[in-house]
């Protein structure tokens, strides 16, 4: 087992008084759940009919066969499929509520405005849309048409969000493989029945079925939940803010934002800005808002709103004493949070009907009523507030600057300032001369299996100290602001020399008066279509392949299925993706192999699994340059 719970130091300042609290965390459920299952470690556990549970034995001296005669290989690729297939449910579920959402505010139904005609027109024209004189409004209401479109297609047409926002090269491939992916929907109900008892035994059409949730979660889900969200509230632009429990402040009403879908959390930064005299009345100096998880990220982005805690430290958040309430939407929400707040003076407040927690109040949400509900939770804080006993209040003084808000269209304008005709132009000469030598994206959570925070901030040290721009999102983006990595002072300590220049060059042009931040955060789990769209761009403006890139994709600590479908999307896009913990697949020898290796030849991605950061670092920077020498570029 693994020696350190953190390598955050507000996270180690609090585990003591958790323990003095009487409070039980993650790591102390992890501890107790020792030794995991084997089997299910492996994924060579099937519970998919009730005949079962059946499991085989991987040392080979029990069972080889399920009851049914299902291989290690056919059940390692069957629950596989479906957590990929849970991961992509949760982001088109997420989309679906974008679009619905843009559907009323263009009704004009809804209290929710179109905050960005830019994009929406960009993104209309996209689509192959008349743009020309239309007001937002209609133009809108075409957009969720064909998002609807999309949602609603009983043909064997594929989804028009992968058509029309996919490279070109990539769509070929897909398509001669049979996986381009129709209604979403669809194809995650057939992904569920592909996998019931007695259904696919084929290994390789199993695994090619899970490249195509990949497709589903990339478009359908991370790519149509951006779009919807930056016609919402803004397309991102650079912020300066700061990330760590530091940022929560003991003379004011602390308000937790958590969860994933932006539209509460945007009308709670809303409602906490107006009723700040409410909060004086109370006693306190105003109200704080900060971010955990994705929600966190979103409203980071487009308010600036800091960073609290990523995943593993949620707990952490409330075991602080500071926090008055922690409202959560959906996703990567502890069920253990009631138990935590009830330690405390807390308010945990649920608001969507499929996320009810036993022990926490349940304020439903609904758009028509979404400014209502706002208010009412921002008034529950300040209540709370004064509920607080000051003996157990203790907020670890930690807290980093970082500057954040990289949205495609942010790098893209940063670079006009050097190149105004050819924004990507400066980008690519560096990484061609070798100054950058390449672009990793990391992304996704915390994983209790790993010391948190340690994956992610070792394996980039490491890529940036070798000339590897890195763009981040998700709990992954918080871990590395929370190390320093996103300010200039973090381009001084750890980027190379090449590296160090080209992001000095940029923030002069740009007149930002500092370098550019060796790590790029850009944004949410969604967010993850934005560095799509960054490589997207790249491969079309160099017209090659993607897969042949110097890019590179790293889900260091993963813990969700979501960052499971991001990491098979990924692939798909021809991109060795690294993850830092072991995915449950090694039961198969020979599903092992496809995913780490054979993959690569049918799709040009594949999986890299390795646990230990430096060896990753070395591992990634290895397959950059085999993709440089590839291409012919210095090495
Ligand atoms: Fe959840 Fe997005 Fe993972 Fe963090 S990174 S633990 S999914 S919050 Ni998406
Ligand atoms: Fe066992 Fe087959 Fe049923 Fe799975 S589907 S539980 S392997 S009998």
């Amino acid at each position: 087992m693994k020696s350190q719970k953190s390598i955050d130091p507000a996270a180690l300042e609090l585990l003591p008084k958790a323990a003095l609290d009487g409070v039980e965390t993650v790591w102390d459920r992890y501890e107790a759940q020792q030794p995991q299952c084997g089997f299910g470690s492996l994924g060579v556990c099937c519970r998919h009919c009730v005949q079962g549970p059946c499991r085989i034995d991987p040392f080979g001296n029990g069972p080889k066969a399920g009851i049914c005669g299902a291989s290690a290989d056919v059940i390692v690729t069957r629950n596989l499929l479906r957590q990929v297939a849970g991961g992509a449910a949760a982001h088109v579920d997420h989309a679906y509520e974008a679009v619905e959402a843009l559907e009323l505010a263009a009704k004009g139904n809804i209290n929710y405005s179109i905050a960005d005609e830019t994009k929406l027109q960009q993104i209309a024209r996209g689509l192959g849309l008349e743009v020309s004189d239309k007001n937002k409004a209609d133009l809108a209401l075409e957009v969720v048409e064909a998002a609807y479109a999309d949602l609603a297609n009983h043909g064997s047409k594929p989804v028009q969000w992968l058509m029309v926002n996919a490279p070109k090269e990539r769509i070929a491939v897909w398509q001669s493989l049979g996986i381009l992916p129709r209604n979403p929907d669809r194809e995650i109900r057939e992904a569920m029945h592909q996998t019931t008892m007695g259904m696919d035994a084929d290994p390789v059409n199993l695994v090619l079925s899970t490249a195509k949730q990949g497709l589903v979660d990339g478009y359908s889900g991370l790519k149509l939940a951006t779009d919807m969200q930056d016609i919402l509230f803004g397309t991102p632009t650079p912020v300066v803010t700061e990330a760590n429990l530091g940022v929560l402040k003991e003379d004011c009403v602390n308000l937790i934002v958590h969860g994933h879908v932006p539209l509460l959390s945007e009308k709670i930064v809303f409602w906490a800005g107006k009723l700040q005299e409410e909060a004086i009345l109370a006693g306190a100096k105003g109200i704080q808002v900060s971010g955990v998880c994705c929600s966190g990220n979103e409203v980071l982005m487009r308010n600036r709103i800091p960073l609290a805690a990523n995943y593993l430290a949620q707990e952490l958040a409330i075991i602080t004493g500071a926090i008055d309430a922690m409202v959560v939407d959906v996703q990567c929400i502890m069920p253990s949070l009631a138990k935590v707040a009830s330690c405390y003076h807390t308010e945990l407040i649920t608001t969507m009907p499929i996320v009810k927690i036993p022990g926490a109040t349940h304020v439903p949400f609904t758009l028509e009523g979404a400014d209502d509900t706002a208010q009412v939770i921002v008034r529950k804080a300040i209540t709370a507030y004064g509920r607080r006993n000051s003996k157990k209040i203790h907020i670890p003084n930690y807290k980093q600057k970082i500057v954040a808000g990289f949205s495609v269209e942010a790098i893209v304008s940063a670079l006009s300032a050097v190149n105004p005709n050819q924004p990507l132009k400066p980008l690519v000469d560096n990484i061609v001369n070798g100054n950058i030598f390449g672009v990793v994206a990391t992304v996704g959570c915390n994983n209790v299996k790993a010391t948190q925070d340690i994956v992610h901030v070792e394996l980039v040290k490491e890529l940036v100290r070798n000339n590897v721009l890195v763009v981040a999102t998700g709990c992954s983006a918080h871990a590395l602001a929370k190390a320093g990595f996103m300010n200039s002072e973090g381009t001084e300590t750890y980027a190379g020399e090449g590296l160090k220049a080209v992001l000095t060059a940029i923030g002069q042009a740009a007149g930002l008066g500092t370098p550019l931040p060796p790590v790029l955060h850009m944004g949410s789990c969604v967010d993850n279509s934005r560095i799509g769209d960054l490589v997207t761009a790249l491969a079309g403006y160099l017209n090659v392949d993607s897969a042949s890139l110097p890019v590179a994709a790293s889900a260091p600590e993963p813990q969700h299925e979501k960052a499971l479908s991001i990491g098979t999307w990924a692939v798909t896009m021809g991109l060795t993706t690294h993850l830092g913990v072991v995915p449950p697949v090694l039961g198969s020898k020979a599903v092992t192999e496809l995913l780490t290796n054979g993959l690569s030849d049918v799709i040009g991605g594949k999986f890299y699994v390795e646990t230990d950061p430096l060896k990753a670092a070395q591992g990634l920077l290895e397959d950059i340059r085999s993709k440089r020498q590839k291409l012919g570029l210095p090495c």
